[in-house]
């Protein structure tokens, strides 16, 4: 039996029964999903959440499953410290997939013209967004010339029993794959599968060249061959065990309107004319559980897709900088990194690199290895007493960028900025940091001089 995100629950309701959160009562997948988990998180609580009951679905909803790297780490049976080395070994050591004749999703089938999207606990999650969506589809598509399969994860907006609005980032990979259809005036198979086991999210959110797999680094991070089953349309392959999976095509020389949609970068970004998939049929497992990630600014989206990142961009600029320390991505579009600073101009090879590696870039700032990059106080600080701006600032106007950015002029057209925030010449040159001798304060007990109860 595959590695599946039931199984994976159910393991960790037992080992952590107060992050697993199971709620009985009826809730309307108009706002109150969302209602809820916007009220946890000012709480400061990420559990999973299970919605026994949602209006308008006989579905019950998992939402928050990677809203932890604790969590996503327990999948894997990893230390959450260990997620760059397990990543960069899964892409290194990948395992190709295995195509199965069945699996557990195919127990039940919706042919084409049964299909209703209506059936799913589609959600709207905030004001902005145009139409109920399906946020946490991982789409699987097959490249006409190479017969690779690619994954992603792309919104789906509803739009009528059997049609939804697509979202492909220009310049990403599925995108890529249609446009080579479209230019044959071909419709493009794709399946989009919710409910997988985490490892099929982080490696599907790989960021990597076209035509890398991303299926084969799912079974680098499953540690066995992630199971696909073929589907009816050509080309189409999913996961063995999805909780569900759609099957339909991307038409062709068609664009209707999508959105706006309340997204990462925390707007509800401006509603544009996409591409359309028309669903041809739906497979369920028995009993099955619609997976559910919350749209916007919320914290599962921002793990998820910051660990893959991450690890790809530490890969690439330490090719570049062997004695790079680490990278931090704080925020939509911002990179922060840190080196070991041996010679001029290693800091602006940094950013390079990093934007090479990574479309969605747009705020690179490098410091050396004195400050605690993930301590944003301190990495202003840097900013505030080692930048020059006339002297440390490169701009790369005219650059692809996110299309969800809406600072930019032309949709996804941006201007990068790389920051040299290292100290120049180089630390050891540059005035001191105030510090009291290390052997003082490891001497020096302090309730031997304080009462600290009365403080
Ligand atoms: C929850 C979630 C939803 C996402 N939705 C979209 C989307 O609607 N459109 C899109 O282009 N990328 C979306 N992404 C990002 C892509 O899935 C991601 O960039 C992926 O690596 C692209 O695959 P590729 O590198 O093979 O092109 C989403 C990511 C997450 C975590
Ligand atoms: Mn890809």
């Amino acid at each position: 039996m595959p590695k599946d995100l039931r199984g994976f629950l159910a393991e960790y309701e037992r080992a952590n029964p107060r992050e697993f959160c199971r709620i009985k009562q009826e809730v309307d997948p108009r706002y109150e999903v969302a209602a809820i988990l916007t009220k946890l998180e000012e709480s400061r609580k990420l559990p999973i959440l299970f919605y026994e009951k949602v209006k308008g679905s006989d579905l019950p909803v998992v939402t928050n499953v990677h809203s932890t790297k604790k969590k996503i780490a327990a999948s894997l049976g990893i230390d959450p410290q260990k997620f760059r080395d397990k990543y960069l070994e899964a892409v290194e050591n990948q395992i190709p997939p295995k195509i199965v004749s069945d699996g557990p999703v195919m127990e039940q089938t919706v042919g084409e013209h049964d299909v209703d999207l209506k059936t799913l606990p589609m959600m709207t999650y905030h004001e902005g967004d145009a139409a109920p969506y399906i946020t946490a589809g991982m789409v699987l598509a097959e490249d006409p010339e190479t017969g690779k399969h690619n994954a992603s994860f792309n919104r789906l907006m509803y739009k009528s029993r059997n049609r939804a609005g697509i979202f492909m980032t220009v310049g990403k990979h599925l995108h890529e794959i249609y446009s080579r259809m479209e230019e044959q005036g071909k419709p493009l198979p794709i399946s989009v599968s919710l409910g997988n086991h985490p490892a099929w999210a982080l490696g599907a959110l790989y960021i990597g060249a076209y035509g890398d797999s991303e299926l084969g680094i799912i079974g680098g991070l499953l540690a066995e061959p992630a199971e696909v089953v073929r589907g009816k349309l050509s080309g189409t392959l999913f996961p063995a065990a999805a909780e569900i999976v759609l099957e339909g095509v991307i038409e062709p020389h068609l664009r209707e309107e999508e959105g706006p949609f309340c997204e990462f970068s925390g707007y509800a970004t401006g509603k544009g004319l996409r591409p359309v998939v028309t669903i041809k049929s739906i497979h369920l497992r028995k009993n099955a559980v619609y997976q559910d990630i919350c749209g916007g600014q919320h914290r599962e989206h921002l793990v998820m897709a910051t660990i893959p990142m991450e690890a790809n961009l530490y890969r690439s600029i330490k090719g570049a900088v062997p004695t790079l320390v680490d990278v931090h991505v704080p925020a939509p579009f911002s990179l922060i990194i840190s080196i070991k600073k041996r010679f001029q101009g290693q800091a602006q090879s940094a950013m390079i690199a990093a934007f090479s590696a990574e479309m969605y870039l747009k705020q690179v700032i490098v410091v050396d290895e004195d400050v605690d990059i993930t301590n944003l106080q301190e990495v202003i600080w840097a900013v505030g007493t080692r930048v020059q701006a006339d002297r440390d600032i490169v701009i790369i106007p005219g650059v692809r960028g996110s299309s969800l950015d809406p600072s930019a002029g032309a949709e996804g057209v941006v201007t990068k900025m790389g920051m040299d925030a290292t100290a120049k010449p180089s630390l050891s040159s540059f005035p001191k940091r105030n510090k009291v001798p290390k052997e003082v304060m490891e001497r020096l007990r302090l309730e031997a001089y304080v009462n600290l109860d009365k403080l």
